[in-house]
């Protein structure tokens, strides 16, 4: 069946269903950008040009969000806790929903034994019968619950499965055996899915694919009012937690306030938290809407390090503040930092808020190093002098992430055996490249591949970038005699030995070596829209 654009949400408020804060904080949102929703669903609408759309059955099931899973969040919903999760189920839902598809959702196991059609009860019961589904979304709790009540089912029918995972997993974690063997073992990875399967809030690394949600967005008029109507000397701060406040703070707030008056959206429940300084006025935790209006007059918003890359700086850009945050030296990451350990990736984060920091830049963003109060000082009175024009990139717009959606249900596809798109020449070690295969489904299509070959030390990731691509390495080379690594395939000048990659799921963008120059395979991109190639839709 052909999938047809749906501009009215009554359905989908209906199937999110009542009885937790989480709920009605997701369906508070999906009311509040209903509007937005149903114009870009009518642009892409036209974008497309009566393009074959098929409609897909999809299961949605939030792990999260279930008892099974202890539901920490829902409880924390009204008290400062993340929301960043709910944001973006939120939005996907709706994407998927006004992208025309046939979604259930599920927010427990019974619910979702009831739609696999496997027998309610414990323990693991395979699912006999084939998978009543195209899709199914969920995150790791929900991919948990669905070994434990698939059973080996799972096996079979996990390429139909996309995991929402905020920060990304890395392929040298995600592999079972060679996390295992190597160091990479960790509570989340280790499920042998292809790292595209992981969809992460952010377009952290291009091994994993970029899901994204959306932020508010503004017309001409509201964009001039906003303009009008800023308050030059406004700073609100980003962090809805006493806990973000704590320790190490006061300098640099002195500084703020010394220029500034101070704002924040603080959690408390009857008096003021002891970590917000007296000068700070106090709003207490916003609704959604709330937050926007005051980030309409502010000038500044300012990061104290954490949380960690959340929406909340998105929002502010969008509604013309400049974004002031920290630099990391050295990067956080799951090495060095607690927060990140335990979690399936090496990523190095730069700054509070890297795609912040890497993707927009100045003048809507600066990342200065908060030790220095001379830089700190010098950052703000900048701050005071610049004009800004609110700014929302185009892939975090409801238009841009109904594109990329619809892009990766039409052409993504892990269930069909991958063609090698380099082959080695007979008898020797060089690779060459392809361009006579073609593929059964060639998405990103050949033609907007290139090949680069990195530094030492250098990443995939950053060979491309530098370049002005994005890495794609999504498809395995033939096999010749190597040891298994992540970092290949690659080369050593020095020993003259060049490794290829002889295992599928090893292939990463990330992996790097300081004796080895990688082979990239890099693909070009659309302005705005990084998960996509110029002939990727
Ligand atoms: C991130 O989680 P958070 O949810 O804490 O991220 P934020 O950027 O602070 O805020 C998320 C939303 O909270 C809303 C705001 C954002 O959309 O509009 N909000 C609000 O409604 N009222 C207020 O007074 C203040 C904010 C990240 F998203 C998670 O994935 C991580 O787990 C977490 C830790 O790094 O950081």
């Amino acid at each position: 069946r052909q999938a047809a654009f749906r501009t009215d949400l009554s359905v989908l408020l209906d199937q999110v269903g009542t009885g937790k804060e989480s709920l009605s904080f997701m369906k508070r949102r999906i009311r509040r950008l209903a509007q937005q929703w149903a114009t870009a669903a009518n642009r892409l609408d036209s974008k497309l040009e009566q393009r074959w759309r098929d409609q897909k059955k999809i299961l949605v099931h939030v792990g999260f969000l279930t008892e099974e899973s202890g539901d920490v969040f829902s409880p924390k919903v009204l008290k400062g806790g993340p929301l960043g999760e709910m944001v973006q189920w939120a939005d996907i839902l709706t994407a998927l929903h006004v992208l025309g598809h046939n979604l259930k959702i599920s927010m427990s196991v019974k619910e979702l034994q009831g739609f696999l059609g496997v027998p309610p009860g414990r323990g693991s019961c395979p699912l006999t019968g084939p998978l009543p589904f195209d899709l199914i979304y969920t995150d790791y709790h929900g991919l948990q619950q669905m070994k434990q009540h698939m059973g080996l089912s799972l096996k079979k029918h996990k390429c139909h499965i996309r995991v929402i995972d905020t920060f990304g997993t890395e392929p040298a974690y995600n592999h079972e055996e060679y996390a295992t063997l190597h160091g990479y073992r960790t509570n989340w990875g280790y499920w042998n899915l292809n790292a595209r399967q992981y969809m992460t809030m952010f377009p952290h690394t291009p091994d994993n694919s970029f899901m994204g949600f959306v932020s508010e967005e503004l017309n001409e008029t509201e964009k001039r009012s906003i303009q009008q109507n800023k308050v030059n000397n406004m700073a609100v701060v980003y962090g809805k937690e006493a806990s973000m406040w704590k320790q190490g703070k006061e300098g640099f707030l002195q500084i703020l306030h010394q220029y500034m008056e101070v704002h924040g959206t603080v959690y408390y429940e009857t008096q003021r938290p002891p970590e917000v300084p007296a000068f700070v006025k106090n709003h207490g935790l916003l609704p959604q809407h709330e937050l926007q209006q005051l980030l309409r007059k502010a000038k500044l918003f300012i990061g104290f390090g954490f949380p960690y890359e959340g929406p909340a700086p998105l929002e502010a850009i969008a509604n013309g503040c400049i974004f002031l945050q920290p630099k990391f030296h050295p990067p956080h990451s799951s090495l060095n930092h607690e927060f990140f350990r335990g979690k399936p990736t090496s990523r190095e984060v730069s700054s509070q808020h890297p795609y912040a920091e890497q993707y927009i830049g100045k003048p809507h963003v600066m990342t200065v190093d908060y030790n220095n109060s001379l830089e700190f000082d010098s950052a703000i009175r900048e701050i005071m002098r610049t004009k800004v024009e609110p700014y929302l990139p185009y892939e975090y717009t409801c238009e841009g992430m109904l594109e990329r959606v619809h892009a990766y249900i039409q052409h993504q596809d892990f269930c069909t055996p991958e063609r090698p798109l380099f082959v080695p020449l007979p008898n020797s070690t060089a690779l060459v490249w392809a361009s006579n295969v073609t593929a059964p489904v060639a998405w990103p299509p050949l033609s907007s591949l290139r090949l680069l070959v990195s530094q030492e030390s250098q990443s995939c990731v950053e060979a491309c970038q530098s370049a002005g691509f994005i890495c794609d390495l999504k498809r395995p080379t033939d096999v010749v005699d190597s040891e298994i690594n992540h970092i290949l395939p690659a080369f050593s000048v020095m020993r003259r030995e060049c490794g290829l990659q002889r295992d599928p799921l090893l292939f990463s963008c990330a992996g790097h070596s300081p004796k080895y120059r990688r082979l990239c395979p890099c693909r070009d991109l659309r302005q705005g829209q990084v998960a996509l190639c110029r002939d990727c839709l």
